[in-house]
């Protein structure tokens, strides 16, 4: 529904496993923290097992259900529609929802191909409607903050920026063969999954990628067959293998229009490093670290600093002229990982009301899936590709 009215925009989410649980939390605290200009409510979730979908919509404070998504698009009682599913479904919904006037937002990646991400992009323009991709990590105030500092100048020209999204839950052989380690399903593995988010962050941190040279690894190529809607500890479901149809890993380096240089790796095959997201920037005047396992911390080196006290100083990202963080706790009291969750998704909300869409939204995207095309391509002819 274009041109909302009402104080309130009623949410339809499609999908309910790890991410739904996560936009479901950030809807409901919004209003707690924060004062959107419109309210959400949590009017409908969707999902195939009527049993499991009843279950978590009672579970989560959704007003009701439907078991095929396709019924939460044509209710006229829903604003927006939330896509929380594998990626190969986001296209043909995101589509939809936007031809019903819908205003949209979706989990990364945008969709499987940058053809099926551009027809998202060219529905929501022609529906008019807002969209948002769900690149949570730009919502933390640690990373806000590196941008605002980057923004100001206060690195100076920058040329370095290197970033490592490490995880390990798909070491062990015989972890399954769900649906994040499919092509068909989820585009490709480390690098579309963990690596998308890293290519966010150097984009809004440093800018547009100019090109890119990269070599992909698949360090595990056969795995039990197993739930395939199955999450970070998936269990296998019998004898039966099947391939392994994408990246277990992929390193890339990179230049930027302006000049600056990027180091890249996405794995999950980094044994101890849980959600281990973290960057380097370096510039002419100064350097920022930021690592998401202690994602309050912001770690900021300043060349003028006066000799002796030079090098890399801790700041705890909780004082109240920090960005968010003043909707919460006294300083040195901290947050989490679901907090960038209810940033982003206040911005949307926002958006709502104002008629723009947010950054990072589906013209992001786009260019997000330009850059993980040209990752694979440039793996597959070892060439450097340009944007
Ligand atoms: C699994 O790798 C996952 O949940 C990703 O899908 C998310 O995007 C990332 O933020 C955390 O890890």
């Amino acid at each position: 529904m274009v041109g909302l009215t009402s104080k309130e925009v009623r949410i339809g989410m499609v999908g309910y496993q790890f991410m739904g649980k996560m936009h479901s939390h950030a809807y409901r605290d919004i209003p707690f923290f924060f004062d959107p200009k419109v309210k959400p409510v949590l009017q409908a979730i969707s999902g195939r097992n009527e049993s499991a979908v009843k279950e978590a919509a009672e579970k989560m404070g959704w007003a009701s259900y439907e078991t095929d998504w396709r019924r939460l698009i044509e209710r006229d009682d829903i604003d927006v529609i939330d896509i929380v599913t594998p990626n190969h479904t986001h296209a043909e919904i995101a589509i939809a929802a936007a031809e019903a006037g819908k205003h949209i937002i979706t989990e990364k990646p945008l969709a499987l191909t940058v053809e099926e991400a551009e027809r998202m992009y060219e529905a929501v323009k022609k529906a008019n409607v807002t969209h948002m991709i769900c690149h949570n990590y730009r919502f933390v105030p640690a990373v806000q903050y590196a941008r605002k500092l980057i923004e100001e100048g206060r690195l100076g020209r920058i040329f370095h920026v290197r970033a490592n999204y490490l995880q390990d839950f798909i070491i062990d052989p015989s972890f399954p063969l769900v649906w994040r380690l499919k092509k068909e399903v989820s585009g490709s593995g480390a690098l579309g999954d963990i690596g998308a988010h890293s290519i966010d962050l150097a984009r809004f941190l440093v800018g547009d990628f100019k090109e890119l040279v990269s070599t992909m690894e698949t360090f595990v190529k056969e795995r039990p067959i197993g739930e395939m809607s199955g999450g970070l500890s998936a269990k296998a479901e019998g004898d039966e293998m099947g391939e392994v149809t994408v990246d277990d890993a992929t390193c890339f380096l990179a230049r930027f229009e302006n000049g600056a240089l990027g180091v890249f790796e996405a794995t999950r095959f980094a044994g101890g490093n849980r959600n281990k997201n973290k960057f380097e920037i370096n510039g002419e005047k100064g350097s920022i670290r930021w690592d998401m396992e202690n994602m309050n911390n912001l770690e900021v080196y300043f060349a003028d600093d006066e000799p002796g006290l030079q090098g890399f100083r801790l700041i705890n990202v909780t004082e109240e002229v920090h960005p968010y963080v003043g909707a919460y706790w006294p300083a040195g009291h901290i947050i989490g990982y679901e907090h960038s969750f209810i940033h982003l998704l206040y911005e949307f909300l926002n958006g709502i009301v104002e008629g723009t869409s947010p950054k990072p939204n589906f013209e992001d995207g786009v260019i997000n899936q330009k850059i993980l095309a040209a990752v694979e391509k440039s793996a597959e002819t070892k060439q450097w590709i340009t944007l």
